[in-house]
């Protein structure tokens, strides 16, 4: 069976001589009398210790029994008025199912969520009532991440708050239809800029999000930019949500980094989209176990108020027993049926048990409440979790999902997708939520049933007011008010333009030669966060280790087997670095708060996250869509790019596709670069970009390739086209010999093979060839089918030319172009070449070789390219027909022993 049955201290577990434990039992009972819980806690450790030494085999608890963590008697006094706030609590439940269900209405029809919410709308009211702290708070205010479907709930809030109107709410899922009145599906910040501040829709980024925002408020702290040591982060979270790997994944970083601003709230419904979480099991056992574990603080909410009589009354545990003992399956049926149902299958396996409510009538065993449920429940666990220092804490809290809806909603597993109540349903809800609105009003058109706001001058919504301002404001709220920044002036990007003399290096030591002058850069390099999920010597970024440092905000406690290099591995609560550890998913979810702290701290800091190109946009995609909803700012570096450059290690990790991926993505703006100086202008325009205030869309990410090739860098060239380097293209070598001209472009380690091909153009065949970096082609991309959408839309106006067209118009011959990716990256620029275009690519899955023989295999090396270009001219009659074959012929091109395109070595 499941974990939940382990627990050798539950009152299940088997005594083989239960008089004398009953006399040790009475022996700890009177020293708790006589010298209280501290010292009978240390005596208990202390035999806990002498029974390890004796070998005894006593487990650590893993669960605890199917109870609530805090006793009655110690739960503190619920400080708000309960009848007031479970009035507006009504009010919101109403607002948000019916915008849910007006969503429904004929013609429209867009969908939304109804159960959830209603399951967990007390779990968010006790925070918003006494717990979360809006921005004007002087501590700074908490971090709330809304469980995505549950947004509804939000909306309906803000709506008795007065900040979102009745034609907001009606505007639900129609962002350009109702515009701009339209309230997006799910918590968008770059949908509602000033709403939403954390998207979560995608199960398992909230959870390892919150951690890493957690994460980053500490290290705020801790470095010394801002004090964010009074903030909370608290993340909602689903128990089918609990799932995925990302929600679990990361959990032991929280507790290794003793994050105590850190909650989790855990709606435990039992249930997920399609049924039970854990029908057989019991997902709160299961859950505490993990966290536990993982070295978290656990909580658990399972019982609201009702039940305590009966548990304080259950002498010998036998109503203990039957709630450790019931599968999640079944406690999902009872609340699918009846006061009397629960009493025989429930209660009625065991005749204590039954005893223990004889005295209650049906209706009253139904209202033996869910502790999720119970306002006073839910509030002693805040206040502990809040208070809980050392530690993260996860509340468990158990609910009904559809709750209050009536029994065609309640528990039943298709409740996560019913959007729509019938004329029945909504009567009974109105009722069960008092809501002053007639049967004659619900009949007159049952698709609009009415909102309800009974104003501000209600009792309860000045109430509601109070109750936020005496927290510091709404929430949620984003902002984008932040601290300038002195952008570094151009002596910090000098390294890049100088080239990299006779030595030869990668692209990769190109940039991190960069950002070393970036970090040093006075006033602004301390807001440069290098994130690296274990690669940094791979990057030669352990340069930076005994410098910057690498952040752990328990500081170094042992003796570094290295201390006496100069490249030590340093460890330190001011670390820049943050180590992350072989873990894109989290390095993603660092990126993500790192790249928003512009925003969610006022604070700019700019993630620079260098990793293999293969395990960025394809492992973590998803993770990276949602850094773009934030509005993210910063740097991704994919190092070891290239299908054929990182030679030897084969199909797993040889990237041919990251820029494909990438350029799905509108809030990446991707770049190839081929030299240090190129890099130099790609990274200044960046900072410009997200920084300069210029811009009108500073929230990019900028993804930028780098190779593990040596190469020798170039000077920057006099009268560098900068232009064309930040915008995509420019002309980088102008063929000197007269003959049929051809162009040839290329971008990152190709460049040089297109060099290559120019030379033995020349001096082969005759033939005059130029030669075109293109630092990007999916920023070319977009800007042709913007100036293509502008012509579409607007036949008298003059026309846009695409900026390739600009560039290549004047240009003579056929283009060639070729990359050390598919085919598919340099095909993004097709349709706006001016003439006949051939692309040379290298599709399909790498394979481990030297450089030379890779690149001969794909066809992409600089004879491939001299064959192609030949082809192309002789089918125009520029060149004798006979060339391409004899060009065949001399490289041996269908040998892949005859390639010498590139060079050996280069670290990866
Ligand atoms: C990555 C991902 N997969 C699937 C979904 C679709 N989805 C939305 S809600 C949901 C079920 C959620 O169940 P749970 O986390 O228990 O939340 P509850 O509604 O029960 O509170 C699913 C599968 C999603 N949003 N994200
Ligand atoms: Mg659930």
């Amino acid at each position: 069976m499941t974990v939940n049955d382990q627990d050798p201290y539950s009152v299940s577990h088997v005594d083989s001589d239960p008089e004398e434990t009953a006399e040790w039992n009475e022996s700890l009972d009177s020293l708790v009398a006589a010298h209280g819980h501290e010292r009978a806690r240390e005596i208990m450790l202390s035999l806990l210790k002498r029974s390890k030494e004796l070998h005894l085999g006593v487990p650590m608890v893993p669960t605890t029994d199917y109870l609530n963590t805090i006793a009655p008697e110690n739960e503190p006094e619920f400080p708000g008025n309960e009848e007031i706030e479970r009035r507006y609590r009504a009010w919101i439940r109403w607002n948000a199912a019916v915008l849910v269900h007006r969503a429904q209405r004929p013609g429209i029809a867009v969908g939304g969520h109804i159960s959830t919410y209603a399951s967990s709308a007390a779990l968010y009211e006790v925070g918003f009532n006494h717990f979360f702290r809006g921005q004007d708070h002087p501590g700074g205010g908490d971090q709330i991440f809304i469980q995505g479907h549950a947004s509804p709930g939000t909306y309906a809030r803000a709506f008795l708050e007065g900040r979102l109107s009745a034609d907001q709410l009606d505007g639900f899922r129609q962002e350009k239809s109702h515009a701009p009145n339209g309230l997006s599906s799910y918590p968008h910040p770059r949908l509602m800029p000033e709403f939403w501040q954390f998207p979560t829709v995608s199960m398992g980024l909230g959870p390892i999000n919150a951690i890493y925002q957690a994460q980053l408020n500490r290290y705020l702290t801790n470095r010394g930019i801002k004090d964010a040591s009074d903030q909370q982060v608290w993340a909602f979270l689903g128990d089918g949500e609990m799932d995925e790997v990302e929600s679990r994944g990361q959990l032991q970083v929280a507790a290794n980094d003793g994050l105590d601003n850190l909650n989790f709230v855990i709606n435990c419904n039992l249930q997920r989209l399609d049924g039970p979480v854990r029908g057989n099991g019991k997902i709160i056992q299961e859950l505490e176990s993990f966290f536990r574990g993982a070295g978290w603080n656990v909580i658990k909410v399972v019982w609201g108020r009702e039940w305590d009589d009966l548990l304080a009354r259950d002498n010998d545990g036998a109503l203990r027993t039957l709630m450790n003992v019931t599968p999640d399956g079944d406690y999902q049926t009872y609340k699918a049926e009846s006061g009397a149902y629960v009493r025989e299958n429930f209660f009625g396996r065991d005749p204590r048990a039954l005893e223990l409510v004889s005295h209650l009538s049906d209706d009253e065993v139904w209202g033996l409440k869910r502790g999720g449920h119970d306002y006073r429940k839910v509030y002693a666990a805040f206040k502990a979790a809040s208070e809980h220092t050392g530690q993260p804490t996860v509340i468990l809290a158990k609910t009904i999902k559809g709750y209050g809806l009536g029994p065609s909603f309640e528990g039943r597993n298709a409740t996560h997708q019913m959007k729509k109540m019938t004329l029945d349903n909504l009567k009974t809800f109105r009722d069960a939520m008092r809501i002053p609105i007639t049967d004659a009003q619900l009949e007159e058109n049952p698709y609009l049933p009415p909102y309800y706001n009974p104003g501000e001058q209600d009792e309860a919504i000045q109430y509601l007011h109070e109750r936020r301002r005496a927290l510091g404001g709404y929430l949620p709220e984003r902002r984008v008010k932040y601290t300038q920044l002195n952008l570094p002036d151009d002596s910090a990007y000098a390294v890049s333009k100088k080239g990299s003399g006779t030595q030869e290096i990668a692209t990769t030591m190109a940039f991190v030669r960069l950002l070393k002058d970036l970090i040093r850069s006075k006033d602004f390099g301390h807001r440069i966060v290098p994130i690296i999920p274990d690669e940094a010597r791979t990057f030669g970024i352990d340069a930076f280790f005994p410098t910057a440092k690498i952040y752990n905000p328990n500081g170094q406690h042992y003796t570094s087997v290295d201390r006496e290099l100069l490249l030590a591995y340093k460890e330190s609560p001011q670390g820049q670095i943050l180590h992350v550890g072989i873990n894109e998913a989290g390095a993603i979810a660092a990126f993500t708060s790192v790249g928003t702290s512009y925003s969610t701290q006022g604070e700019p800091l700019i993630p620079v996250y260098v990793f293999y190109s293969m395990f960025g946009f394809q492992r973590t995609g998803d993770a990276i869509w949602a850094a773009g909803d934030q509005m993210t700012r910063g740097f991704m570096i994919g190092a070891t790019a290239g299908r054929t450059t990182l030679t030897g290690e084969g199909l797993q990790h040889a990237d041919g596709h990251s820029l494909v991926l990438s350029s799905t993505n509108p809030a990446v703006v991707s770049y190839d670069p081929a030299y240090g100086y190129e890099i130099g202008h790609i990274v200044h325009s960046g900072l410009e970009r997200m920084y300069g205030g210029v811009h009108p869309d500073p929230n990019v990410m900028y993804y930028l390739t780098v190779y593990n090739e040596p190469i020798i860098h170039p000077a920057e060239p006099e009268n560098l086209d900068v232009d064309g380097v930040v915008r995509g293209i420019y002309k980088l070598s102008e063929s000197a010999v007269s003959g049929p001209k051809a162009q040839l472009l290329a971008s990152g380690v190709a460049v040089p093979w297109i060099l290559e091909a120019q030379q033995l153009l020349a001096e082969d065949w005759g033939v005059s060839a130029d030669v075109w970096s293109v630092t990007s082609w999916s920023e070319l991309r977009r800007d042709g089918l913007a100036a293509d959408e502008h012509n579409f839309l607007n036949p008298d106006a003059a026309p846009r030319t695409p900026y390739v067209w600009q560039k290549l118009g004047g240009a003579q011959g056929p283009f060639v172009a070729v990359t050390d990716f598919s085919h598919s990256v340099p095909d993004q620029i097709r349709q706006f070449v001016p003439g006949q275009y051939a692309t040379l690519g290298a599709d399909g899955f790498g394979f481990s070789d030297t450089r030379a023989a890779a690149r001969r295999f794909f066809t992409i090396d600089g004879p491939s390219v001299v064959v192609r270009t030949l082809e192309m001219l002789a089918a125009r009659g520029e060149v004798d027909r006979n060339l391409p074959s004899q060009a065949i012929g001399k490289y041996r091109l269908h040998d892949v022993n005859a390639g010498t395109t590139g060079s050996a070595g280069g670290e990866s």
